[in-house]
């Protein structure tokens, strides 16, 4: 069932980038390598050998950038900073003036339109100067991290009031040195992921201590990190064991980070029994999850204003006997997950459209944490087509996540103060290249112009700012349903699009 109502005034509503994903100007005007310049250099890495040398050339549009979002808008645009387009070698004592230059030019013209700058120090991109002295496997990325921070806040926090440390910590974490996916592609499933999060927990906290310390008073911002979240929703609800393995993923993938910081400074606790127990198990002189110690935990206790988070799916989850050999952050969690074919597919693997789980995990967030301030700065969905303007599965996305939002707020008592559409435009889709399209906006990647086209649902998402509320069909437009009903796709019809579907008025 559709809810429809209004969202609180000072709501803001926004779309999301990052810096390797639409700037480009890889190597411009000083711009050090960073870990994915280099990875995606490396022939057979990215699908169709993709890179993000020139990707959106957000970095020779700001204007254009600016342009469509003020068409759009928004009241905030989020998005990252790319550390070596700014320190080239990681430091502080390679300044590279025209990266700082661009940034200024991108939030200047972000402020005199009105929109607030949503800013990131970390989206993936290391420099690769710091990845040459071991990346986040070194505890030198503490204090260097805390200067390439500590520069940002003191040259753009005049005008940025709002800070994300680390974008899905997680995922740097795991993809990076557990799985090794992603670069720098270190492949020990079973200890480094907890060393390189220790770390990470470190640095964010070490930065919101500068934060504090040097910039509050007279800045007046707020500072979190955010990790990415799906819902889980257990696969047998009856059955305490599944209900169990449910809360374990979300700690293991969520609390991993937020339970020391929102809690007590330390890991959750099924992740301190669960890695410990298996470490003893596998003769192991000592848990391979790290211990912080009294004063660490201190430290980190409390180094977050508000809870950011990124959604894009949901999943099953059942308890499960795992291995234990080879070690690994996988099975250490001891469940299994799957989707639900019934569920829409999209581009991503195992991203799939289940709207009602977002009103779940904000629920989830607001027992878990005590309703702290929530916003959510990804939720989007990725479809496999170039020329998909018309983009009624993106439109029936949002139509039903941004309605299960609402619900959380209005029927919940969510604490939720924002929502952000991932993405802004077309983007590099890290792996996959230029193929999955996750924009509210079009990028002609063969042009290169990267001409941008906004699709139905940038309009569409426009509509919903422009009301701050979710209309009813009749009031807007209709929900429609495919002429394949057997295929059971519902999707969300607008204006000449009725063509593809029937109506059901109401
Ligand atoms: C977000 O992560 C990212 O923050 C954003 O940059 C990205 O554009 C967006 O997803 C859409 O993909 O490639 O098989 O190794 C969401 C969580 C974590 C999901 C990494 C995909 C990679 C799996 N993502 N994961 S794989």
């Amino acid at each position: 069932m559709y809810f429809y109502g209004t969202f609180p005034e000072d709501f803001t509503w926004g779309v999301s980038s990052s810096a390797y994903q639409v700037e480009g100007g890889w190597d411009a005007d000083g711009k050090g390598p960073s870990i994915w310049d280099n990875f995606t250099h490396v022939p057979g890495n990215i699908k169709n050998n993709d890179t993000g040398d020139i990707a959106c050339d957000s970095y020779n549009k700001v204007e254009e950038d600016i342009y469509l979002l003020r068409a759009l808008g928004v009241k905030n645009y989020a998005f990252s900073l790319s550390w070596s387009r700014i320190f080239p070698s990681g430091r502080n004592n390679s300044i590279n003036s025209h990266g700082v230059d661009y940034y200024n030019r991108l939030i200047d013209g972000l402020v005199a339109n009105n929109i607030t700058p949503i800013v990131t120090l970390y989206h993936w991109d290391l420099p690769q100067a710091l990845q040459d002295i071991g990346g986040w496997e070194s505890s030198a990325l503490i204090d260097l991290f805390d200067s390439f921070a500590d520069f940002c806040f003191q040259t753009f926090g005049d005008r940025v009031k709002f800070w994300i440390t680390f974008n899905e910590p997680q995922v740097i974490a795991w993809f990076g040195y557990g799985a090794g996916t992603f670069p720098p592609n270190v492949n020990d499933p079973g200890s480094a992921p907890y060393r390189v999060a220790h770390i990470l927990l470190k640095a964010h906290a070490r930065v919101y201590h500068t934060y504090d310390d040097k910039y509050r008073a007279s800045q007046g911002g707020v500072i979190a990190l955010c990790p990415n979240i799906d819902w889980v929703e257990p696969k047998t609800p009856s059955d305490p064991r599944d209900i169990e393995a449910a809360d374990r993923y979300l700690q293991f993938l969520v609390g991993w980070f937020t339970h020391p910081i929102f809690k007590n400074g330390d890991y959750p606790d099924v992740m301190k029994w669960k890695v410990g127990n298996r470490s003893e198990l596998q003769n192991l002189p000592s848990s391979r999850l790290p211990v912080f110690t009294a004063e660490e935990r201190e430290y980190i206790r409390g180094t977050a204003d508000v809870f950011c988070f990124n959604t894009y799916t949901s999943k099953i989850v059942t308890h499960a006997t795992t291995r234990l050999r080879p070690f690994s952050y996988v099975y250490d969690q001891e469940v299994l997950t799957k989707v639900d074919s019934s569920w829409p597919s999209s581009a991503i693997t195992d991203h799939r459209a289940v709207a009602w789980g977002l009103r779940r995990l904000l629920n989830w967030i607001k027992e878990e944490y005590g309703n702290p301030p929530i916003y959510i700065i990804e939720n989007g969905v990725g479809i496999k087509t170039k020329s998909d303007i018309d983009d009624n599965t993106r439109i029936f996305y949002y139509k039903t996540y941004v309605d299960e939002a609402l619900k959380a707020y209005k029927l919940d008592g969510v604490n939720l103060r924002g929502y952000n559409a991932w993405s802004f435009m077309d983007t590099f889709e890290w792996l996959n290249g230029y193929d999955p399209r996750f924009g509210l906006h079009q990028v002609d990647f063969d042009n290169p112009n990267r001409p941008r086209t906004p699709k139905r649902s940038a309009v569409y998402y426009a509509e919903i700012i422009r009301n701050n509320e979710t209309k009813s069909d009749d009031q807007t437009t209709c929900v429609c349903f495919h002429a394949h009903l057997s295929s059971q796709r519902n999707c969300f019809s607008l204006w000449s699009a009725k063509k593809h579907s029937f109506c059901i008025t109401k």
